[in-house]
């Protein structure tokens, strides 16, 4: 009768609704989100903002992945400004994509020789290792419009780079990736093509736009679209053009997204289709700490209208809907998550990318964990403690709601050595949950360190 009971009030709490998981990732400010879907799998490349100081200052980038769209994990940073030897400040916006089973990721950066520049890393897999993969800029000519990179490839397998800031212009890449042939062409700007220009003084034909950066180029069922932020009113838009071919002409069709409250000047998009639904990525400063300089990607899901326009969107702090779900019976990274509060992510070359900094009443929320209809026995994890006291506290559905299992945490002889503590469930579980591992502790002065958390998994035994 207990154990029925038990059974009961856990299924009643899976129903409980789920609020407020944008932005996407809370561990670090993670702008200019540019997504890619490679093998059943969304990866999102960012930028990475240090606030404090009134500018872009960002020394590198960063990538993270999933394959529900609400939980995701951080793979850590393969690249910054040292990865580049001729660049040396603004790790601005970047996009990757995979050609051939290779993946080339365009970065901009300010050059050594004072401007903006273009290059790019390459790697065998979509989270790296990436090298430079020319040793010098890709796109350097004196200009600092050279910024925010977007690349697609079309169906006859010629690649376009485009890029820029007040300016468009674009490049046809060669089969390699990593060079490419012809003049660089400027697309004409203007109220036709992209809404306006600016400067544009005309009375006759005002702006209704103009283009300032950030575009997002990709083909949908044979029509070419260039979404870019545009101009609005005390920030940017995310607005679009489209086109029958890839070099244009291009005509411009709206703004999909403006006077939204992003605490944020820019907003940076990207847009993808996965699994059957597509998706607007874009930042917003509404992290804690967060504004125009402390930016972290968003997620919105859209339907294109039948004619292939794409309606306004709106900023909402609920985010997308699930479309998969975690498998609680193989190891799953701690950094795997829809939610976070009091931690950060650290990686090192030993354990890769774990969650850190841990302190009292923090915890990260993982959704849809199916347990499946026969309930787990025990839980396991990974675990590392420089001192004791530290608490992992396994909660099903809130942060409040009941305990499953828990671990108190002994030294382990330092903050980087992992040992998997494993702890009997409390009561059982079954079908699907959000799981929250809550970070407590005992006579823990508040700030406090508690312990790093490297990956976790239930057992059936
Ligand atoms: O993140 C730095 C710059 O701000 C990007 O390159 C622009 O697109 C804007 O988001």
């Amino acid at each position: 009768m207990k154990k029925h009971f038990a059974i009961i009030l856990a299924t009643i709490a899976s129903v409980s609704v789920c609020l407020a998981d944008n932005p996407v990732v809370q561990t670090h400010y993670a702008p200019d989100p540019a997504p890619m879907v490679y093998n059943g799998t969304v990866y999102m490349y960012t930028g990475d903002d240090i606030p404090g100081f009134d500018f872009y200052y960002m020394t590198k980038w960063r990538v993270l992945s999933s394959t529900d769209m609400v939980n995701w994990t951080d793979h850590g940073s393969p690249i910054a400004l040292e990865s580049f030897k001729w660049a040396r400040d603004r790790a601005w916006a970047a996009q990757c994509i995979e050609s051939n089973g290779k993946f080339y990721w365009y970065i901009c950066a300010q050059s050594t020789k004072n401007d903006m520049a273009i290059g790019v890393a390459v790697s065998d897999s979509p989270t790296g290792p990436f090298k430079d993969a020319l040793g010098k800029p890709l796109i350097i000519n004196g200009s600092w419009s050279n910024i925010d990179p977007t690349v697609c490839i079309d169906d006859d397998g010629q690649a376009y780079l485009y890029w820029g800031n007040g300016s468009l212009y674009y490049v046809k890449l060669n089969k390699d990736m990593i060079s490419y042939s012809g003049d660089i062409v400027a697309t004409p700007l203007n109220v036709e093509t992209f809404g306006g220009v600016r400067g544009n003084k005309s009375t006759e034909n005002p702006n209704k736009d103009s283009f300032v950066e950030g575009p997002w180029f990709y083909k949908r069922n044979s029509q070419y679209y260039m979404m870019f932020a545009g101009m609005g009113k005390g920030g940017e838009t995310l607005s679009y053009s489209t086109s029958s071919g890839p070099m244009g002409p291009w005509k411009y069709q709206g703004k999909i997204m403006e006077n939204q409250k992003l605490n944020s000047f820019t907003n940076h998009g990207g847009i993808i289709d996965y699994k059957g639904n597509s998706y607007l990525f874009y930042h917003s400063g509404l992290l804690p700490g967060g504004g125009s300089y402390g930016r972290a990607a968003a997620i919105e899901q859209f339907s294109y209208n039948p004619d292939g326009t794409i309606p306004s969107v709106s900023a909402t702090k609920e985010g997308v809907s699930p479309v998969g779900e975690i498998n609680p019976y193989k190891r799953v990274e701690a950094e795997t998550m829809a939610w976070s509060q009091k931690c950060s992510i650290t990686q090192n070359e030993k354990t890769g990318v774990y969650v850190s900094g841990t302190r009292l009443k923090g915890y990260t929320k993982v959704r849809e964990v199916n347990f499946g209809s026969q309930s787990p026995k025990s839980f396991s994890a990974s675990l590392a403690a420089g001192v004791d006291g530290g608490i992992l506290e396994v909660r099903l559905d809130s942060v409040a709601g009941a305990i499953i299992s828990s671990i108190q945490l002994p030294r382990t002889g330092g903050w980087d050595k992992f040992e998997t503590f494993t702890s009997e469930l409390k009561q059982e579980v079954t079908g699907k949950h959000d799981v929250y591992f809550c970070f407590n502790g005992q006579n823990i002065t508040a700030g406090r360190e508690l312990f790093n958390f490297d990956y976790w998994i239930f057992n059936k035994k």
